[in-house]
């Protein structure tokens, strides 16, 4: 077992990581100190909500340590990676920082996650335990996770919190009983690694994101002042928590960090948000485009009956936000916009809450941080004039400057001087705004959910009649773009129909929202002049035939 220090990750320059510390980007504190000192300052106040729990900081900190010691007793400790797979409650936090202080590294995995997704983290992640819940959505994660454990040799641990009134399978252990007295216990090194998170549009094996203390910690505290959390903001949880977007831009961990309150909801539907807003009066929430414009169309009914006052911000990001829909968003929601372009690798953009209403309108706004440094490029890597469409590369001190034990995606993701490729094309203006027009990989993004094209081909390719397949976006008016695959048979008698190889995939058990959304069966793919497959046709074609 690595020591947290010989994880295979690459750190910053040592010059350079210096230089964060010296001048004071980097706090030197780990998330474990960072509660410590909210609970130290804000014991009473509410940390933590949910549909129906309520804990104080104090409580939150005594459940934290009495599950860190239920979790050490099981023989878990520093550097052991954990793979978290809960829904939007309590135990989320509870079970997050028990881990962190014990030294051991939460793998965020979402709840949408299934067999393929999580056996490659487990295994990519060398993972010994996994924290799931018993039912969600009235799937069965408790066994889900049982038979991952038997996939990867590994993961020694199937822990899962109960659902009431329902026996537990066997050979599982019952989150309730982790439990202990509180232990001291050595404090972690702030520039570890804190935990491992996915990537947005991995191929067949995940790239998994390393995040120190002192990197992540800087990107929460900066985001709570380019938002104006404090103390009094209630941050509503509506997004999968484990999504780098409702963890820390600002999200929980900037309302923990400030002293506020963490308020999570199961469903992100207006009927559960918006009862959840007016109940713990939330003040504060992020959300994706398609949700955006789900709850924007709800409060423009007012009919839901709900008193929505409490609520100030709103951020949106995780895919381009239609300008029509950001121009709604405020007066519908009594609450103001703010764009948000941020990817779980790093960098992070926020319109300003001060910035005149057009640029929050039209742009995805501008880095967080004075220290981020965004260069935006041609093909061959120069840079190009103010205004005009590039490849927007970062670097800076909370972009990670490589993958998890990933020396392929090292070399793909990142330049030789250590600048991280977004994979995005982006247009930056004078005042140094950023509008995302694009992108230049081979990844789909449906809704703020991640698909890479490879990933899906992959299991599409397993399909015994499969002999090619090819996955591209489509623009979509509710999702901004979905999945559409085409594939070319082997000749047989009957060969299937597109429904069929959809059920295929599932069946390989993909998230949900990888499942392609069509899949056309042609007779041949049309071919760029060297005879490659052309994605730009392909998508043409089907644009074609509506
Ligand atoms: C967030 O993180 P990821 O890692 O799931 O996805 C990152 C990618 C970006 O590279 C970009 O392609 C896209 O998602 N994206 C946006 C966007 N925000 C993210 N594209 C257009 N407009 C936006 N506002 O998605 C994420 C992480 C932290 C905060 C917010 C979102």
């Amino acid at each position: 077992m690595p020591s947290p220090g010989s994880l295979p990750f690459t750190p910053w320059p040592h010059e350079e990581a210096e230089r964060y510390r010296r001048e004071g980007i980097w706090a030197g504190i780990t998330f474990d100190q960072m509660l410590r000192r909210s609970v130290d300052r804000h014991a009473q106040s509410t940390a933590v909500v949910d549909v129906d729990r309520r804990w104080s900081y104090r409580e939150l900190d005594d459940r934290v340590d009495a599950l860190a010691s239920g979790l050490a007793d099981l023989g878990i400790g520093a550097g052991d990676r954990v793979m978290v797979q809960l829904p939007n409650r309590a135990e989320y936090v509870a079970t997050v920082f028990a881990l962190f202080r014990i030294g051991a590294l939460p793998v965020f995995c979402l709840p949408a996650h299934r067999s393929a997704e999580l056996t490659a983290l487990g295994r990519a992640s060398g993972a010994i335990a996994v924290i799931t819940a018993h039912l969600h959505e009235r799937f069965d994660h408790a066994e889900l996770a049982r038979s991952v454990a038997e996939e990867v040799p590994a993961l020694r641990h199937v822990i899962v919190v109960p659902e009431p009134e329902r026996e537990l399978p066997t050979g599982v252990v019952d989150f309730t009983t982790l439990t202990g007295e509180p232990r001291t216990r050595p404090v972690a090194d702030p520039g570890a690694v804190a935990f491992l998170q996915l990537s947005g549009g991995s191929t067949g094996i995940p790239k998994l994101i390393p995040r120190t203390h002192d990197d992540y910690l800087y990107s929460v505290v900066r985001s709570n002042d380019v938002c104006g959390v404090t103390s009094d903001t209630v941050y509503l949880a509506t997004l999968p928590v484990a999504h780098n977007f409702p963890m820390s831009s600002p999200g929980i961990l900037g309302a923990l960090a400030a002293g506020g309150t963490v308020a999570l909801t199961l469903s992100p539907a207006p009927a559960a948000a918006f009862e959840m807003i007016e109940r713990a009066g939330v003040t504060m929430t992020g959300l994706v485009p398609p949700l955006a414009r789900l709850w924007t169309e709800t409060a423009e009914k007012r009919e839901h009956g709900f008193d929505l006052s409490s609520l100030t911000t709103v951020l949106v990001g995780g895919a381009r936000c239609p300008d029509e829909l950001a121009a709604r968003i405020e007066p519908a929601l009594g609450a103001q916009l703010q764009q948000v372009f941020g990817m779980a690798e790093g960098l992070v953009c926020y319109t300003r809450l001060d910035d005149p209403a057009d640029v929050v309108t039209t742009t995805q706004g501008r880095p967080m941080s004075e220290h981020d440094r965004v260069r935006v490029v041609d093909d061959a890597g120069e840079d190009v004039p103010t205004g005009t469409e590039g490849h927007l590369i970062t670097q800076g001190p909370y972009t990670i400057r490589g993958y998890y034990d990933n020396p392929d995606a090292n070399a793909r993701s990142f330049t030789d001087d250590g600048w991280y490729r977004t994979g995005d094309i982006v247009r930056r203006d004078e005042a140094g705004n950023i509008t995302v027009c694009g992108r230049d990989v081979d990844r789909i993004n449906r809704g703020g959910e991640k698909v890479s094209a490879e990933e899906v081909e992959e299991h599409l390719l397993a399909h015994p009649a499969v002999r090619d397949a090819v996955v591209v976006a489509v623009a979509d008016p509710y999702l901004g773009e979905r999945t559409c695959a085409f594939v070319l048979v082997t000749d047989e008698a009957e060969p299937p129909r597109g429904g069929q190889i959809r059920a295929f995939v599932r069946g390989r058990g993909l998230a949900n929202w990888k499942i392609p959304d069509t899949v056309t069966v042609l007779d041949t793919f049309p071919e760029t002049g060297v005879g490659k497959t052309s994605r730009k046709e392909l998508r043409r074609l089907l644009t074609a035939r509506g």
